[in-house]
């Protein structure tokens, strides 16, 4: 097996076979129709397979590319919308980003339609700064002469922004390339922040130092205390069981933390 990498996780360990490259693993995210699986194929070829996610009737895609000496694979997440876990498709999408961390995550948005695009990414954002967004559609925009700003979104989101027309492939060396940034640590990240009222900011900053002192590993602690603010069983659950955490700090309950 080619080793994993990831910032939060320790440095590749030695390679024990004959493929010495190291693994870098990317998540294609997106709303539904916007040429995920587009993008996936023209990435990975012929070196994919599918399968169902596991306990779901859900397809699963997965294949890989190689980069500048780097081994990918890539995971075609299901579409969704949002990652509130209204519905088993955004429940794997999410649990998938949250659970597996993967070292990439490429939110694919259709160019046309960017602002309600928009809406996902900045979840994901919450959730992990090691993004990519594909702005993918672009000769649909140009088609209806809607120019994409795309440096300026860049600034605004703090992570790439690359514009694509995944069916032509155009883009997607770019795309590849700035995977490869974010995969490897070679570009600076500055994830937009969602800013609430100073009354739920208070209130999210106290559960997230509670979070971050019981559970010094927690991915993603301030959104995961934004949910559990929300009432979100799911999360909540998972954070009991240790889904969420390492097995040491999963010792600690959060009845411990709150008494
Ligand atoms: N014009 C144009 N069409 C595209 C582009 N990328 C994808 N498409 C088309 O858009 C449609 C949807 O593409 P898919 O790749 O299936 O989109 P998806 O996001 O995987 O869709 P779901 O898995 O159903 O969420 C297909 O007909 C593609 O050929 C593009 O850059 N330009
Ligand atoms: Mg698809």
């Amino acid at each position: 097996m080619p080793a994993r990498a990831n910032a939060n996780r320790p440095a590749p360990q030695t390679i024990t076979d004959t493929d010495d490259a190291t693994e870098y693993v990317v998540a294609l995210a997106g709303n539904p129709n916007t040429g995920k699986s587009t993008v996936f194929n023209h990435l990975t070829g012929l070196r994919q397979h599918t399968g169902n996610w596991p306990g779901k009737t859900v397809t699963r895609a997965e294949g890989t590319f190689t980069h500048a000496g780097c081994r990918f694979r890539l995971i075609d997440l299901p579409g969704t919308y949002s990652l509130l876990a209204d519905s088993a498709d955004e429940q794997i999408a999410r649990d998938y980003l949250l659970f597996d961390q993967p070292d990439c995550t490429v939110v694919v948005c259709d160019a046309t339609l960017l602002e309600r695009n928009l809406h996902l990414v900045l979840q994901v954002l919450q959730i992990t700064p090691r993004v990519v967004v594909c702005a993918n559609l672009i000769d649909e925009a140009d088609r209806k002469q809607i120019a994409l700003e795309a440096h300026a979104i860049e600034g605004e989101l703090g992570v790439p922004v690359v514009p694509t027309a995944a069916r032509s492939g155009t883009g997607l060396d770019r795309l590849v390339e700035r995977i490869h940034a974010v995969a490897t640590n070679a570009v600076s990240l500055t994830p937009a922040a969602v800013v609430f009222d100073a009354e739920i900011e208070e209130a999210v900053a106290e559960l997230t130092a509670q979070l971050n002192q019981t559970f010094p590993a927690l991915p993603a602690a301030r959104w995961i205390a934004l949910r559990l603010l929300d009432g979100d069983a799911h999360v909540e659950r998972a954070l009991r069981d240790g889904r969420l955490v390492g097995k040491t700090d999963a010792a600690h309950s959060v009845g411990e933390t709150q008494s």
